[in-house]
């Protein structure tokens, strides 16, 4: 089934001269880029974002993390691309995230592990929402 799914190419890979490469991912993939935007967010922002986590302790350093520099927010189109891209970004921990993934070739990180992808249908819809409110 087609449908819609959110991406953050997150502040260590735009750090790091990464976009370029993440994007290609998807695009190589065959997914349809259908919105793209650089932006730095405040913590408001992120709190929204990753409201589901801001009670957790990993949380404030995530916090500063995704708030540290410029990131680029996608919107993909593409049959499954909700599973199809958290397939493609690999486990969270970029230590055991599996070669061939994102996040298995390029992060040796479980905090700063290049992207994000929704992880369910209404979790998509609530950040695309959130994110893209035109859309
Ligand atoms: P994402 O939401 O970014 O696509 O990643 P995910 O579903 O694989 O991971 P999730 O559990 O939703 O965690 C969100 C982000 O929080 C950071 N994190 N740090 N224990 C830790 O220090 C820890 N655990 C998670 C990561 O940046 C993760 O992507
Ligand atoms: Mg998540």
């Amino acid at each position: 089934m087609t449908q819609r799914t959110f991406v953050i190419i997150k502040p260590d890979a735009v750090r790091r001269g990464l976009v370029g490469e993440v994007l290609s991912r998807y695009e190589a993939k065959g997914l349809t880029l259908v919105a793209l935007e650089q932006r730095t967010i405040d913590g408001a922002m992120a709190d929204q974002h990753y409201a589901e986590h801001v009670e957790r302790d990993f949380y404030p350093p995530l916090r500063t993390f995704i708030t540290s520099g410029p990131l680029v927010a996608l919107v993909l189109e593409g049959d499954e691309s909700i599973e199809v891209v958290r397939a493609l970004n690999g486990a969270t921990d970029g230590r055991k995230a599996a070669p061939g993934t994102i996040r298995g070739d390029l992060s040796l990180s479980n905090r700063e592990n290049l992207v994000h992808g929704s992880d369910s249908p209404e979790s998509a819809a609530r950040e695309i929402a959130l994110w893209f409110p035109e859309l």
